[in-house]
C-alpha cells in the first residue's frame, strides 16, 4: 500500500497548510492531531518519519483580512503564525519536523522555478477566463458547485456566500490533457484516495473531462510573481500545493528531497480533495516527478448540522476543551468518536461521557488499581509470574490480537477509531481478568500457592499495562509516560518512545523486581459538567 516505506525513504506525512486569515479551530486541530498520531505510530515502528505542517499565506482572502485589520498582509501573517498557530500545535504536543510558511524565500524561489520550468516545457499558455469565483475557497466554481439563494443569487455550496464573476487574462496549465493519465493512475492505485467515497467522487469528476486550470491572477498582487510576467501572481493553490515539495528540498537539497518526497500520506479535509487528488498529481506528472502514495480525506466536524468553519465556530476553541479535559483526552476524543473519513459532531455531553467511562473508569482506574495492589501486597516491588494458566494465556493472546489490529488499522488503514477500539478492548479484557481473578480475595490465602497466584495475577496486569502504555503513546503521550513511570519501566526497558509497537506483544518484558509506584491519577474526575 501507499503507506509502506521503501528502502531508506522516510515515511512522509503532511497536513494541509492552513490559511492564516484567522486563528486555528477544532477542524484544523482534528487533521493535525491525526497526522501527529500517524507520525508517532510510524516512529514507534522504528521508521524514519518526516511530519510537515505550515501555513498558506497568499491570496485574496488573506489580503482582504489584513486590509480589514489595517495592517499589511505580511504583518498579519507573522502575527497569526506566532501568536495563534504555532502555540496551538505546541500546546497539543504536535511533533512536526518542520513548519513551512508560503511567504518564506525557501518556498517562493522554488515555486517560481517550478512554474518557469512548466512554462518552458509548454505546459502553460496564456488565455482568458470568465467565471464565478469564491474567495472563501480561492477557486473558480463550476456550475455544479453552486447553489441558489432564494432571490436567485448564486452561492458557493461550501461557504454559502455569493460568488464573484471574475474575468481575467491568465496563464493556464494544460490540466485537460491529464485526465486519461490520472484515471489510469487511480485504476492502478486503488488506495491512492481514501475513503472510497472520496475516490469515487474524484474518479467521476475526472471522467467528466477536465478543463485547463488558470494558474495566475492579475487583479491583485499578494502572491508569488509569475517569473516571466510580473504583472501576474501565481494562483494561491499552485503556490500552496508546492509546499509539499519545497519544504523537503525541491531544487535545493537533492539528498533530502530524494529521501523524503513524495509524501506517503497527504492528510486533508474533503473540501480540498480535487486540489490534492487531481491538480497536484497532474502538476507532478507534468514535471516527471513521483506522485504521492495516498491522499486521505477526513470528514467534517459539524456544529449544529453545519461544517465547523472560521465563521461558524459556536465559540468553542481547542483550548476550551483542553483546559477542561486535558490535552491527551482531547487528542484521543475526536479520533475515537468519529470514524476517520466520516463527518462527525462534537458535543460536551458525548466527550464527558466517554472521558468518564473509557478513559477514567476503564483505563485510568485499571492503572491505579494495579499499582495500588502491587504496593499493598508486595511493597511496590513487582513480583514474578510463576503460575500462568489458561486465564493468563487468554491475556497473552488478547494482547497479540490487539497489537496486530492496532498496527494494521492505525499504521496502514488510517482507521484511528478501529485501532483505538482494539487497544481499549484489551484494556477491558484486563479489567475483566482482574474482576474474575479477585486478587483481593487471593491475598487472604497466605500459603505459598496463594502468594504465587497473587503474584501471577498482578504481574499479568502490570505487564499488560506496560504494553498499553506503548500502544497508546502515539495517541496520549503524556498519560502513557505517567503510566510508564508508575510501572518503573524506564530503568529496565528504556525510553517509552523507543519501544517498538510491533514487539509490544512479546510477553514478559517488564522484569520482576521493577519498582511500581502509585503515580498521578491519569484522568482526574471532571469538574462540574459543562453543557452546550
Ligand atoms: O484549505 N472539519 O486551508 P484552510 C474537519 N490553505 N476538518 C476541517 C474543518 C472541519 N470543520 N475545517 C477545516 C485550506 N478543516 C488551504 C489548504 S493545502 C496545500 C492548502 C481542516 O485553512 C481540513 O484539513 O481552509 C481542511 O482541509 C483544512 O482544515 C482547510 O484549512
Amino acid at each position: 500500500t501507499g503507506t509502506e516505506k521503501q528502502g531508506s525513504k522516510a515515511f512522509y506525512v503532511t497536513t494541509p497548510i492552513y490559511y492564516v486569515n484567522d486563528a486555528p479551530h477544532l477542524g484544523h486541530a482534528y487533521t493535525t492531531v491525526a497526522g501527529d498520531v500517524l507520525t508517532r505510530w510510524h516512529r514507534q515502528r522504528g521508521e524514519k518519519v518526516w511530519y510537515l505542517t505550515g501555513t498558506d499565506e497568499h491570496g485574496q482572502k488573506i489580503m482582504r483580512t489584513a486590509e480589514a485589520n489595517g495592517v499589511t498582509p505580511q504583518e498579519w501573517c507573522d502575527k497569526l503564525v506566532e501568536e495563534a498557530w504555532k502555540p496551538l500545535w505546541e500546546h497539543l504536543n504536535i511533533a512536526n519536523d518542520d513548519f513551512i510558511r508560503t511567504t518564506q524565500k525557501r518556498h517562493t524561489d522554488r515555486v517560481q522555478e517550478f512554474v518557469q520550468d512548466l512554462y518552458d516545457k509548454d505546459e502553460i499558455y496564456k488565455g482568458g477566463y470568465e467565471g464565478p469565483y469564491c474567495v472563501g475557497c480561492e477557486e473558480y466554481k463550476l456550475p455544479g458547485d453552486l447553489i441558489e439563494a432564494e432571490d436567485g443569487t448564486k452561492l458557493c455550496a461550501v461557504h454559502k456566500k455569493p460568488v464573484e464573476i471574475l474575468k481575467e487574462e491568465n496563464y493556464f496549465f494544460k490540466l485537460s490533457e491529464y485526465g486519461p493519465k490520472l484515471l489510469e493512475f487511480y485504476e492502478a492505485n486503488p488506495g491512492f484516495i481514501q475513503p472510497e467515497s472520496a475516490r469515487n467522487e474524484v474518479v467521476n469528476f475526472v471522467k467528466q473531462g477536465l478543463e485547463d486550470l488558470s494558474i495566475s491572477r492579475s487583479t491583485f498582487d499578494w502572491g508569488v510573481p509569475v517569473p516571466w510576467d510580473d504583472k501576474h501572481v501565481i494562483y494561491v493553490w499552485i503556490d500552496a500545493l508546492l509546499n509539499y515539495a519545497t519544504a523537503v528540498g525541491y531544487n535545493e537539497n537533492p539528498a533530502k528531497f530524494d529521501e523524503t518526497f513524495p509524501a506517503n500520506v497527504h492528510l486533508i479535509g474533503k473540501d480540498i480533495l480535487r486540489f490534492h487528488a487531481v491538480i497536484w498529481p497532474a502538476m507532478l506528472m507534468a514535471q516527471g516527478l513521483p506522485v504521492p502514495g495516498r491522499v486521505a480525506a477526513n470528514g467534517w466536524l459539524m456544529v449544529g448540522g453545519e461544517k465547523m468553519s472560521k465563521s461558524n465556530l459556536t465559540g468553542i476553541k481547542p483550548q476550551d476543551l483542553t483546559s477542561h479535559f486535558g490535552v491527551d483526552a482531547y487528542r484521543w476524543y475526536f479520533l475515537r468518536a468519529i470514524a476517520f473519513g466520516q463527518d462527525g459532531s462534537f458535543s460536551w455531553e458525548d466527550f464527558s461521557a466517554r472521558y468518564t467511562s473509557e478513559l477514567a473508569n476503564d483505563y485510568g482506574n485499571l492503572a491505579s488499581r494495579v499499582a495500588a495492589m502491587v504496593g499493598k501486597y508486595f511493597g511496590g516491588e513487582l513480583p514474578a509470574s510463576t503460575a500462568d494458566g489458561d486465564a493468563e494465556k487468554a491475556i497473552h493472546e488478547g494482547l497479540a490480537k490487539a497489537v496486530a489490529a492496532a498496527d494494521a488499522k492505525i499504521g496502514e488503514e488510517l482507521d484511528f477509531q478501529g485501532g483505538i477500539l482494539a487497544i481499549f478492548d484489551f484494556v477491558k479484557q484486563v479489567n475483566g481478568y482482574i474482576t474474575e481473578q479477585e486478587p483481593w480475595k487471593v491475598a487472604k490465602d497466605e500459603s505459598e500457592e496463594g502468594r504465587a497466584r497473587l503474584a501471577t495475577i498482578l504481574y499479568t496486569a502490570a505487564e499488560s499495562l506496560r504494553a498499553v502504555a506503548v500502544l497508546l503513546n502515539p495517541i496520549m503521550p503524556e498519560t502513557s509516560q505517567a503510566l510508564w513511570d508508575s510501572l518503573g519501566a524506564e530503568a529496565s526497558l528504556g525510553a517509552l518512545a523507543a519501544q517498538p509497537v510491533q514487539s509490544s506483544a512479546t510477553w514478559g518484558q517488564l522484569p520482576a523486581g521493577a519498582t511500581v509506584t502509585k503515580g498521578a491519577v491519569l484522568f482526574p474526575r471532571l469538574e462540574e459538567p459543562k453543557k452546550d
